[in-house]
């Protein structure tokens, strides 16, 4: 790794915004840490703070052109490409990203999620920042399959295996979500710290890591939420949260009260968060970021009316169409809070 040494008597900064800009080239400034453009159509940049995402925006008469998001973190920073992973560091955090293309006849999803994982780990134990914070996994065709050969029941085994030897109580926050291009590469990107973050789990769910054997051989490996390292100026890192209770999915075929099982998940997340950081604010508000996944397309409009009834405009959001690893599940919610 050819990372240049960085300051590091600064604390970790990380501040999310969803921009709109003619290209995300302008986007790119002295602190941003990564730029995600979404959609299928997003033509890009060859930047390594770039990524596109694979997943198509929902867009309204209000909201023509899709945003992007940005992670802005401590200036300057440094960026490079290395081993198929490409990277950018404020020598706090660590954003990377790597695309693994699935092989048939190699062991197809399993193979490239481990492969993806273990260049992952590696990459980031030995890197400056060797704390795994937060991980997005997109998939294409999650749902596809039967029973334990279904693609996401798949991918959770060559995570696992990628993983190696983990701690399943440090686990990093994830998603897991369905890409909707067609592509069979297996894309995920982390964000990673020099300092351990707090990894939280949720009250009314069953850590997602201790699923009974009737969701698949492997159990997904990831925590809640992570709180940020101590004395950092970072929000609650929140995994993908949907309506799931205990370990079961609940109103299978009611889109709405999905959506309201999932906001409750949330509040009882923050609840357990703001043991530990009294300081979170307890509701969601303009410090919090929410990337909203819906399955069907003809949804959209529905979860965004919902979510206009329930914040306004006073919660940042973007609206995605994107496959969930559970049939039932209509709509998947993360994000971040602070
Ligand atoms: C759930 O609660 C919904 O496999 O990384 C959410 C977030 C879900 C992350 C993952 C899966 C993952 O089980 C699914």
């Amino acid at each position: 790794v050819s990372m240049l040494p960085l300051p590091h008597g600064r604390q970790p900064r990380l501040q999310v915004e969803y921009a709109h800009a003619a290209s995300p080239r302008a986007l790119l400034a002295e602190d941003a840490l990564a730029v995600f453009g979404f959609g299928c159509d997003e033509a890009g940049l060859d930047d390594p703070r770039y990524l596109r995402v694979p997943l198509q925006p929902f867009r309204t008469a209000a909201n023509a052109t899709a945003p992007y998001e940005v992670w802005h973190a401590n200036a300057p920073v440094e960026h490079g490409r290395d081993d198929g992973i490409r990277w950018a560091t404020d020598g706090q955090l660590l954003f990377g990203a790597i695309e693994v293309d699935e092989n048939p006849e190699a062991g197809g999803v399993e193979a490239a999620a481990a492969i993806a994982y273990a260049r992952l780990v590696a990459f980031t134990r030995r890197s400056g920042t060797p704390h795994l914070l937060r991980i997005w996994n997109y998939l294409d065709a999650i749902t596809l399959g039967e029973g334990d050969a279904e693609r996401y029941r798949a991918f959770c085994v060559g995570r696992a295996k990628g993983l190696g030897d983990f701690d399943a109580q440090r686990l990093p926050a994830a998603t897991a979500i369905g890409r909707c291009d067609d592509a069979r590469v297996v894309q995920v990107y982390w964000l990673a710290a020099r300092t351990p973050g707090l990894p939280v789990e949720n009250p009314r769910q069953l850590s997602a890591y201790r699923y009974p054997r009737q969701y698949g051989p492997q159990s997904p490996s990831f925590a809640r939420a992570m709180l940020p390292p101590p004395g950092s100026t970072m929000p609650l890192l929140l995994s993908g949260t949907a309506s799931v209770v205990g370990h079961a999915s609940q109103h299978e075929g009611e889109l709405l009260a999905q959506i309201d099982e999932t906001f409750a998940n949330f509040d009882s997340l923050l609840a357990a968060a703001r043991e530990r950081a009294p300081s979170l604010p307890a509701r969601f508000g303009s410090g919090t970021r929410l990337k909203v996944y819906v399955r069907d397309r003809d949804d959209l409009p529905t979860v965004a009316e919902a979510l206009d009834r329930r914040f306004g405009n006073t919660v940042p959001r973007v609206l995605l169409h994107a496959a969930i690893c559970r049939r039932e599940l209509a709509v998947e919610i993360d994000g971040v809070h602070g």
